[in-house]
């Protein structure tokens, strides 16, 4: 029961602070994208006892910076409950995306049980799974759970001053993966995007570009 109530309060403290994008400061603490913990899913359906060992693919928040000094790039965080280096067997991957300009964007990056595979991307999705792909800066941190994509803004529409990103949300998976078959179905899961819901709370926060 004491394992529940803390549970309860953790998912309490992470609930959405519906903020005004006027008023967003870029930090941590404001997350756009914000998601319960503990809330994996086995094709869909939740199981309290797999949590523990799938903690890596559970999504905390993730955010989107911009720095005045190098205004050409847009910065993008997830932070997980905890990440690893090397995945057991699964391919782990982690995205954020939105919407800009009726197209969909994100930022990609899979890890294998020998790393990071492909490098970070940034992407514009094309439709029938088709992707326009862009190598971009990244950074692992196991230790802060956190992964970094830094992208250039030209990648992703070209954003300027007051282009407003939309429909943000972030997800994690595991799924099977080999160099001849390619990728699995998606076995776990975690997606911050809720479609039972009003529809303001289905998605992250917008977020405008400042710069
Ligand atoms: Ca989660
Ligand atoms: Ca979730």
């Amino acid at each position: 029961m004491k394992r529940i109530m803390g549970y309860i309060i953790i998912t309490l403290l992470v609930m959405p602070a519906f903020l005004s994008c006027a008023n967003l400061v870029n930090d941590p603490d404001n997350p756009e994208i914000e998601d319960r913990v503990f809330d994996v899913k086995l094709f869909g359906i939740w199981g309290f006892f797999f949590q523990s060992f799938t903690k890596h693919i559970d999504v905390v928040c993730a955010w989107f910076e911009e720095d005045g000094e190098n205004p050409e790039y847009l910065t993008v965080f997830l932070q997980t409950r905890s990440l690893v280096e090397r995945t057991e067997s699964f391919e782990a991957l982690y995205k954020v995306n939105w919407n800009f300009n009726h197209e969909r964007y994100g930022v990609i990056v899979k890890i294998h049980p020998d790393g990071i595979f492909a490098g970070f991307e940034a992407y514009k999705d094309l439709g029938n799974n088709q992707y326009e792909r862009h190598d971009c800066e990244g950074i692992l941190d196991v230790e802060q759970g956190l992964l970094t994509w830094h992208v250039e803004k030209e990648m992703i529409g070209d954003l300027g001053p007051g282009d407003v990103l939309t429909t943000t949300l972030a997800c994690a998976l595991l799924r099977p993966w080999d160099a001849t078959k390619g990728e699995g179905a998606d076995i776990f899961k975690d997606l911050t995007s809720r479609m039972i819901a009003p529809p303001d709370e289905r998605y992250g926060e917008d977020y405008c570009i400042q710069y």
